[in-house]
């Protein structure tokens, strides 16, 4: 399999989840860091942890209670680690670095008139270091890390006005770190608020006045999201000219569990509003048809100006990107299929997928079908912005992770991308979930573990915290030297 030598190859993470040290130098609690480690009984069932968060759950944080545990506060200790692990991205052969910066560095409750200096310097100091080993740098405004205090004080992203403050913290980026930054994305899985309000945008259901329903609340903060993509799109249009701005989805193909009429018009609609849609209102500009009735169809009333409208169309995306993990079946009300894991929220089995112990179906296939179908969709550059196997791995007394099962879980996804290349689909590039092991988004876990390097921590965060290169890492090391899958 031959790619473009122009393609890029690399690797992600997120700030909430890489960083600890959430509360030095000046940075404030965010969300993410206020869920506590969750032990799954069964590690299929993910979606109860995002229902089970309430106000009352992430305030026993606020006070530290005892019994529980916060890893995402402790990360793997990136913030003070940094130097060591981008040069072992730089030895493995990244091409470009997928990064976050926090919010809550940078303007610790959202609604401070001057930025923290200190966080500043820091992603300035990161930024530089990935310079140094000449790798591009991509960088998610908000990655599930919204200030505490935004949804505490503000309600969260259902207050229009947090747009905003966002806009404020984006000029501020833009400012600092324009010139160094390649590609840019607002927001990380821009979907997930459409499902959880309050993991994508720090909203309290219990202090919401004006409804009750939770889809109005979901959909309404989502829009919010939507249109402060667009701003800062319109203001990088200003200040950073020349850099692709780009939307991140959590992309989730399905496939039809049989081929009754009923079935692929069922399997149609879910489409529409589960995968489409984000990527509709943001690559197209406008909500698409099919939303306005299903927004009826739920007594959903969404607050959408005119300017909304406007901003919308003539801000679009440059790239679409989006994380790509499993692909699920699409089984309606009414017929039989059981249930596994998926990113964030339960999915339908597929029968012909193997699937990881925490039920996320492995679909190499999957995503050749998904590039082509939203290069047929959109004819905008994609990219993929995260791609990883997720297994429970234990040192024991070693140096190493024999990971064949990631070894062969990357090289069948890089061949299926081969493939929708020659298929016509055109790519910017790539990167993994994840170069270094780190803290799970879903359950504030290490057990979960992505990386080609291995981190000694475990889930009650105890380890030296010493990195081990797993084989994988020389796999993919060869593989970018020699271009041998
Ligand atoms: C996506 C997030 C990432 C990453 C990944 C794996 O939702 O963008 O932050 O965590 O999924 O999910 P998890 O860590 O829950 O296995």
């Amino acid at each position: 399999m031959k790619f473009p030598k122009e393609f890029l190859w690399g690797g992600a993470t997120a700030a909430n989840q890489v960083e600890g040290q959430h509360d030095k130098d000046g940075r404030a609690m965010s969300i993410a860091e206020m869920i506590p480690y969750t032990k799954l009984k069964d590690r299929t069932k993910i979606g109860g942890i995002m229902t089970s968060l309430t106000k009352e759950k992430l305030l026993e944080s606020v006070e530290n209670k005892e019994g529980l545990s916060y890893p995402k506060r402790l990360g793997i200790n990136f913030y003070e680690n940094y130097k060591e692990d981008i040069k072992l991205f730089s030895e493995a052969g990244l091409d470009v670095y997928r990064m976050s910066i926090s919010w809550g560095r940078i303007y610790p409750n959202g609604d401070e008139s001057k930025p923290n200096e200190k966080g500043l310097e820091f992603y300035r100091n990161v930024i530089k270091e990935c310079k140094k080993y000449g790798m591009k740098v991509m960088v998610t405004l908000h990655h599930f890390d919204t200030p505490y205090t935004i949804g505490a004080k503000y309600g969260g992203w259902y207050n229009r006005d947090v747009i905003d403050m966002f806009l404020k913290y984006a000029k501020t980026l833009f400012e600092n770190f324009g010139k160094e930054v390649d590609y840019w994305l607002p927001f990380n899985e821009i979907n997930i608020t459409s499902f959880f309000a309050l993991f994508g945008g720090a909203v309290f259901m219990e202090d919401v006045k004006d409804t009750k329903d939770p889809k109005q609340v979901n959909y309404q903060s989502l829009h919010h999201q939507f249109v402060a993509q667009a701003k800062v799109i319109e203001l990088a249009k200003k200040m950073v000219p020349n850099t692709p701005m780009g939307c991140m989805v959590a992309n989730m193909t399905t496939y039809p569990i049989d081929c009754k009429p009923e079935t692929m018009m069922s399997w149609l609609q879910s489409e529409q509003m589960k995968k489409y849609f984000f990527y509709d209102v943001v690559a197209k500009g406008e909500y698409p048809t099919y939303s306005k009735v299903f927004f009826e169809k739920n007594n959903i009333e969404l607050k959408i100006t005119e300017d909304d409208r406007k901003l919308l169309k003539n801000n679009t995306v440059d790239f679409i990107s989006y994380s790509y993990y499993s692909t699920s079946a699409h089984i309606p009300e009414d017929s039989n299929g059981s249930k596994t894991g998926g990113n964030l929220v339960e999915a339908g089995k597929n029968p012909y997928l193997k699937a990881t112990e925490w039920g996320w179906q492995i679909d190499p296939i999957g995503i050749r079908y998904t590039l082509n179908d939203m290069w047929d969709r959109y004819h905008k550059p994609m990219f993929i912005a995260e791609n990883g196997i997720g297994v429970d791995e234990k040192l024991n007394g070693k140096d190493t992770i024999e990971d064949d099962y990631r070894i062969k879980y990357l090289r069948d996804h890089f061949e299926q991308i081969g493939l929708a290349m020659e298929d016509g689909v055109e790519m910017i590039g790539y990167t993994m979930w994840t170069p270094i092991d780190l803290v799970s988004a879903g359950t504030s876990e290490m057990s979960k573990r992505y990386g080609l390097i291995y981190v000694d921590y475990d889930d009650d965060h105890k380890g030296t915290g010493k990195r081990y290169k797993k084989k994988s890492f020389d796999w993919f090391k060869n593989f970018k030297e020699t271009g041998e899958l």
